[in-house]
């Protein structure tokens, strides 16, 4: 099997101690959006995350952040987590025998997710508090015991996570004019500037992407200039009121002339149905942001029409079907006979 940390070696923290361990994670499809794409006239692709293994773009952070914990000896992982980190730790953690605690905010995350830490046999705790509480409490209990951190604080996390915008660039045979990017934590819009960044400098692309985050209505700290003490949205994986890579996140607006703007539940729901019905991808809700972004600015007039776009679905939406079965009363249920069913169907 092709291996992410292999192929891409000499753009990453491996030596020729660090472990190429696997699951199968990265070379994700990047998908045209052809009917999305015509909709708003734009060149529109989809990298898709939902394909990794544990079905979500942590687990390229993730494999390079356990190498380099297996390399430096550790015993144990810990991260708090909207659940997505969560799987990815548990599972990584499992096959290559470490022990992995996850902290989680009771109640806010996905069923989908909290089943896989589950299955992997992750330690899970869950605190009666938001994201940035769990992760507040992680950093204080990995300073002071023998644990290491795998959120994204953890430098290999992002290490790993660029290793998206080198896949783009070796499709596109360049970086897009814009790239689209949900931020909860922010810690991938960091990774991925870095990665178009060294990817430029390895003479890979010519141009730099303009870095265009989403972030949800009422979760979006960034865009309002101030931590949000209650933060609420639909999208529980961007649901992160105080980011960890704030600055970063604002450094890669800035340095790449991008833009950071938010997207109300309504807006992500309908960009997250659009994609479905549209091209046939189902992402979680706080992957479809991206999405929800390109279809604001695109009203908003900033496109003219040959610019390449690209949206990071960061997530698979079997993971978080909650909020699509609250209309599961629409399906119709008929008695067991053929004109019955005739009509139903319509034909
Ligand atoms: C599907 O799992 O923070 O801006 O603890 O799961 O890099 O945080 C997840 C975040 C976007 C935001 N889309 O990425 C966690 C967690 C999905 C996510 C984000 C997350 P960052």
């Amino acid at each position: 099997m092709l291996k992410l940390l292999e192929k891409y070696s000499n753009l990453l923290p491996v030596t020729s101690s660090t472990p190429l361990i696997t699951l199968g994670e990265g070379f994700t499809p990047l998908i045209q959006a052809r009917k999305i794409g015509e909709m708003l006239g734009v060149n529109l692709y989809l990298k898709y995350e939902g394909t990794n293994p544990t079905g979500s773009f942590k687990d390229r952070g993730m494999v390079m952040a356990i190498a380099k914990a297996i390399e430096n000896g550790a015993r144990s992982v810990i991260c708090a987590s909207t659940g997505n980190t969560s799987a990815s730790a548990a599972a990584y953690a499992a096959a290559f025998d470490l022990r992995a605690i996850v902290v989680i905010p009771a109640g806010k995350i996905a069923m989908g997710k909290l089943a896989q830490a589950m299955i992997y046999g992750a330690k899970v705790v869950q605190i009666n508090g938001n994201f940035d509480d769990c992760l507040k409490l992680v950093k204080k209990v990995s300073d002071d015991y023998p644990v290491v951190l795998v959120n994204s604080l953890n430098p290999n996390r992002i290490e790993g996570q660029k290793t998206a915008s080198f896949e783009i660039v070796d499709v596109l045979g360049d970086s897009p004019d814009y790239h689209f990017l949900p931020v909860g934590n922010a810690g991938n819009i960091t990774a991925y500037w870095l990665g178009y960044i060294q990817y430029q400098k390895e003479g890979k692309a010519k141009k730099l992407p303009k870095m265009m985050g989403f972030q949800a209505e009422g979760a979006a700290p960034i865009v309002r200039d101030h931590p949000v003490k209650h933060p609420e949205t639909v999208a529980t994986a961007i649901r992160i009121g105080n980011p960890a890579s704030w600055k970063r996140a604002i450094a890669a607006r800035d340095e790449s002339k991008g833009f950071i703007g938010m997207v109300s539940d309504e807006e992500i729901l309908k960009a997250q149905h659009l994609i479905a019905l549209k091209e046939g991808i189902f992402c979680e809700p706080a992957s479809a942001a991206s999405v929800a972004g390109v279809i604001k600015m695109a009203k908003s007039g900033i496109f003219n029409g040959d610019e390449t776009v690209v949206a990071t679905l960061t997530g698979n939406g079997l993971k978080d079907p909650d909020v699509i079965l609250r209309e599961m009363d629409k399906i119709s249920t008929i008695p067991n006979d053929i004109s019955a069913f005739i009509k139903e169907v319509g034909f």
